[in-house]
């Protein structure tokens, strides 16, 4: 039996979610269903949200320590091109594409340190990651700055910190530091600067479908600025904790 403790002081985030009914967010742990949720309410008291609220998606990884997916392509049956309200609240299906809302993000980050780590996966069977020691954002009227840490290297190479200390834009809101919108020139939504070395909620498409420069999910220091990868998906989790999870027989 696996036990998972999701009291304020144990759980690494505060999983709280709109968009997610319960029955899906623990797919590869049918026990849990029989969890009390009461802490969840405390939690989602203690942070003053509304009581609708309720857990976010977690997936277990291998070493039974949690962690959050707040975005992820795969398929490209989800529309990313979306205006500044979407981005904030969140949209897509979890059990596919979706992208969990930058006012979520910056709940699952405020309270504790948390490590930022992209997985990605080529047409060709290629698979890399890129790691990032410390990962928050700002609130909505700082923009979303991106605060990052310090890059590990898991094969993909460094195409996140040209965007640390960098707001985030929509095509309907600007907030780049180009004199032009990166947001509405590279189909995409994201901390851009002077826009930026990885562009994931581009548009999707396998290589033999697209070649516009900037124009597609690329993540410039694996795979150049033309290539569309397969997948890729950001995943948080707390950065250095006591493991909330333990397995019992
Ligand atoms: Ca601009």
């Amino acid at each position: 039996m696996i036990i998972i403790y999701l009291s304020p002081s144990l759980s690494p985030f505060p999983y709280l979610c709109p968009y997610f009914p319960l029955p899906t967010l623990f797919p590869r742990c049918p026990s849990l269903p029989s969890l009390s949720f009461s802490p969840l309410s405390l939690l989602s008291q203690s942070l003053s949200l509304p009581s609708a609220l309720s857990l976010c998606p977690l997936s277990l990884s291998r070493s039974l320590s949690l962690s959050q997916v707040f975005q992820r392509r795969m398929d490209g049956t989800e529309n990313f091109y979306r205006h500044w309200a979407h981005y904030k609240s969140g949209f897509g299906n979890v059990a596919g594409e979706y992208w969990l809302g930058l006012d979520n993000i910056f709940l699952l980050t405020m309270r504790k340190k948390s490590e930022l780590r992209v997985d990605m996966e080529d047409f060709e069977g290629g698979k890399v990651y890129a790691k990032y020691t410390s990962f928050s954002i700002d609130p909505e009227n700082y923009g979303y700055t991106l605060r990052l840490g310090s890059y590990v290297d898991g094969g993909a190479g460094d195409s996140m910190s040209f965007s640390n200390g960098m707001k985030f834009s929509t095509y309907d809101n600007d907030q780049d530091t180009w004199s032009d919108s990166c947001a509405r020139r590279r189909l995409g939504a994201f901390w851009f600067g002077g826009c930026a070395d990885t562009n994931p909620n581009s548009l999707y498409a396998p290589p033999t479908a697209s070649s516009f420069t900037y124009v597609a999910v690329y993540w410039f220091h694996w795979k150049g600025l033309y290539y569309s990868l397969k997948s890729i998906s950001f995943k948080i989790r707390a950065a250095s904790d006591a493991v909330a999870v333990q397995e019992q027989e």
